[in-house]
């Protein structure tokens, strides 16, 4: 029996958001989908319909542009409660926040605490009804209606792979829209790729593999393990700090030779390690 240990550190947390390095806005063409209730109905009457991926295309509409025509509106009258989830596909460290938003209405932007599971508020959007003594109507972005790409800095940054945007019913005239969510910051998911070495095993050795992977906090990992295209993945044997798992095992495309790949995502800060078998089949 052969064993095969592998250590992976990956890099501590203020190595993620290096100063210098520009933050970009990862909510750009994020997924989004409206939940609750119906949108787009009842309100002034006349207004417009758009798609959902208005929220999250780079655009902002012109200042003081009516709440109907244009962002995506809701009308809370029924007392429904209504929310918009944007799913930003993998997870980001995030500094700051840019909302266009109907003027007279308070928001609230809520991120998913992965380590928690709960969404957490991470910004109460201001109502800008009136804002420095000037009374505004229509769309306002925030934090500065005279500066659409000045940001919301957050006290500090949040780890997280999704936001949440509803309405604040207490500070509203209950007509909400919005026509623009962005969020600055920077990829916190790191790939870590291990590929194993054919002269670890001869024809017929069962080789067992141990990967040491430490997650720092601020950060997560998906940990891909490519057999040789001599080794066959042994099925139960997967465990992560001892407790068994079924992980995900894909098979890499043609051309041959096919090699398996094992893959385990570590979305909460630790040290873990992961241990499965594999069987050499083929000689070499
Ligand atoms: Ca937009
Ligand atoms: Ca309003």
């Amino acid at each position: 029996m052969l064993c095969v240990v592998m250590a992976a550190v990956i890099a501590a947390a203020g190595n993620v958001n290096t100063s210098g390095a520009s933050a970009a806005n990862v909510a750009l063409n994020a997924e989004v989908t409206l939940h609750g209730g119906p949108f787009f109905t009842d309100g002034w009457g006349g207004g417009l319909v758009v798609s959902e991926d208005a929220i999250v295309d780079g655009v902002f509409l012109p200042r003081f542009n009516r709440w109907d025509q244009g962002p995506v509106w809701w009308d809370s009258h029924d007392g429904v409660d209504r929310y918009i989830i944007i799913d930003l596909g993998e997870v980001y460290n995030i500094e700051s926040f840019i909302v266009q938003a109907d003027d007279n209405d308070a928001y609230l932007l809520y991120y998913w605490d992965i380590a928690a599971t709960s969404w957490e508020l991470v910004w109460h959007v201001p109502n800008y009804d009136v804002y420095k003594g000037v009374d505004l109507w229509g769309m306002q972005t925030r934090p500065n209606p005279d500066d659409n790409t000045e940001r919301y800095l957050l006290p500090q940054n949040i780890f997280t792979n999704a936001l949440m945007f509803k309405g604040d019913v207490e500070s509203t005239d209950l007509f909400f829209a919005v026509s623009e969510i962005q969020a600055y910051g920077y990829s916190a998911h790191r790939y870590i790729i291990k590929a194993l070495s054919p002269s670890d095993g001869g024809l017929g050795t069962v080789v067992h593999v141990t990967l040491a992977v430490t997650v720092p906090d601020g950060e997560t990992a998906t940990v891909d393990d490519t057999l040789p295209p001599e080794w066959k993945y042994i099925y139960g044997t997967f465990s992560v700090n001892g407790v068994s798992e079924t992980p995900t095992v894909t098979v890499t495309s043609p051309p041959s030779p096919k090699s398996e790949v094992i893959s385990r995502s570590l979305l909460v800060t630790g040290t873990y390690r992961i241990k499965f078998d594999a069987k050499v089949t083929t000689s070499y």
